[in-house]
């Protein structure tokens, strides 16, 4: 709903709208943030409304809910959401909210249903959300059509689900057209979720995001993630060595062979795909760099396909390897709380402690999660001090926390109506 509607009382957050655009003016790009972003209720508020309310979203996988009435559930801050496969095939997202007197719909966090029935007075919905029934007497005038669920924009490729509470969401199609490409080697429709945790980080959204960013702080934390990752970011990393660049060499000719794609691609500083090698001699992020799973995913036929990385901003970093893919969703709780969910991806041939052991498969990141928990716990609770003041990044270890947090400040400017920056 606009928070200006006439429905709402005077916006509370009149006032920190202008004090928010006024530091992100005067910010230097080479630090991080002011205080207020990172613990400030208030901005804690305008970070739902302008960003997680305007902004494509990472929400889950198609897999998820692979045929007619599967759905899944997830809230962004205060609205909750349903995702549902519907008669036709296709996904349809909902406001997860009854058009009667509004109580939440489905309460489940996934599962298959032949209609969407309300718990509390039973009001039925088709699974396109148009309202089929409403039980007791509403009157000779009642209008079915008038009450239909409130839908949420959707949009699919390559197995990701996203979503846009925006009423007029930006064109992300090139994205969504390269990550297609990227993903078909991968057969995202015969994929499987092997294993999933969620894990509650007592730090702001930000906080998490900025520490995936970078991996100045790898070495000291890592040990598990480091048996097999290499610290570059990506090809164009500043610190890129001579071997290193030459590993990349030989493997994108491997890559070519096998006819899957490697180069990096960037969507404004929203998105990025790039596929970079593992640590020579190991293929997957396991304890020991060899396959979790023997059933490599759909058309491939080496395991030693790197890590195809997706970033997408602001709320989701991926990895893609041979035999199982690792995928991240970060949605905010509070100021200082932040839902982390990943799941593990294997082929749906594969067969649980036969092909692959999900304890096993979930040790590096479960590890490297917790690892990354604390650290983002420790940064909020020395940036909570009178002390903090904004800290500089190094541009050669941190350009990608640099990234984040200009995409961050140049969205949430334009969507508080500041300015009109270039970059989606
Ligand atoms: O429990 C749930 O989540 C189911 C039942 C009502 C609607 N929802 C899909
Ligand atoms: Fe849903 Fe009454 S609130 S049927
Ligand atoms: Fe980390």
């Amino acid at each position: 709903m606009d928070p200006m509607s006439p429905e709402r009382l005077d916006d509370p957050l009149a006032g920190a709208r202008e004090a928010t655009s006024a530091m992100l003016a005067q910010r230097n790009p080479q630090y991080s943030l002011p205080q207020p972003f990172y613990n400030d209720a208030r901005l804690f508020a305008l970070d739902m409304q302008e960003i997680f309310e305007k902004e494509w979203l990472f929400a889950g996988m198609s897999c998820e809910i692979p045929t007619k009435g599967s759905f899944m559930t997830l809230e962004v801050g205060d609205n909750p959401l349903i995702l549902v496969r519907g008669a036709d095939g296709a996904i349809h997202g909902f406001h997860n909210v009854c058009r009667h007197r509004g109580s939440r719909l489905c309460v489940k966090d996934k599962g298959k249903v032949a209609k969407l029935v309300c718990p509390y007075h039973q009001w039925t919905y088709e699974l396109d959300g148009r309202l089929l029934f409403a039980g007791a007497d509403m009157g000779t005038d009642f209008d079915l059509s008038q009450y239909g669920l409130k839908p949420i924009h959707v949009r699919t490729a390559g197995g990701f689900i996203f979503i846009s509470l925006a009423d007029q969401p930006t064109v992300i199609d090139d994205f969504l057209a390269t990550l297609e490409h990227y993903l078909e080697p991968y057969d995202m429709a015969n994929t499987k979720v092997a294993v999933e945790s969620s894990i509650v980080e007592q730090a702001n959204w930000k906080l998490v995001i900025e520490n995936n960013r970078e991996c100045y702080h790898c070495n000291g934390a890592h040990p598990e993630l480091l048996n097999t990752l290499l610290e570059f970011d990506d090809t164009d990393d500043p610190r890129a060595t001579a071997a290193y660049k030459a590993q990349v060499a030989r493997k994108q000719a491997d890559w070519d062979g096998e006819q899957v794609p490697w180069q990096l691609k960037r969507f404004g500083k929203r998105n990025r795909l790039t596929r970079t090698p593992l640590l020579e001699g190991t293929v997957s992020m396991t304890m020991d760099g060899q396959p979790g799973c023997r059933k490599l995913m759909g058309r491939l036929q080496s395991p030693d396909m790197g890590s195809l990385r997706i970033l997408h901003l602001p709320n989701s970093w991926n990895h893609f390897m041979g035999d199982h893919a690792v995928v991240f969703r970060v949605l905010p709780l509070g100021p200082q709380q932040t839902l982390v969910t990943t799941k593990w991806l294997v082929n749906t041939d594969a067969v649980a402690g036969v092909d692959y052991d999900p304890d096993e498969l979930r040790k590096v990141w479960d590890a490297t999660n917790d690892q990354d928990r604390r650290l983002a716990e420790e940064n909020q609770r020395g940036i909570n001090s009178r002390a903090y003041e904004p800290g500089p990044y190094s541009a050669t270890y941190e350009f990608g926390v640099i990234d984040f947090i200009d995409w961050y400040s140049e969205r949430m400017q334009e969507n508080l109506g500041h300015t009109a920056p270039h970059l989606k």
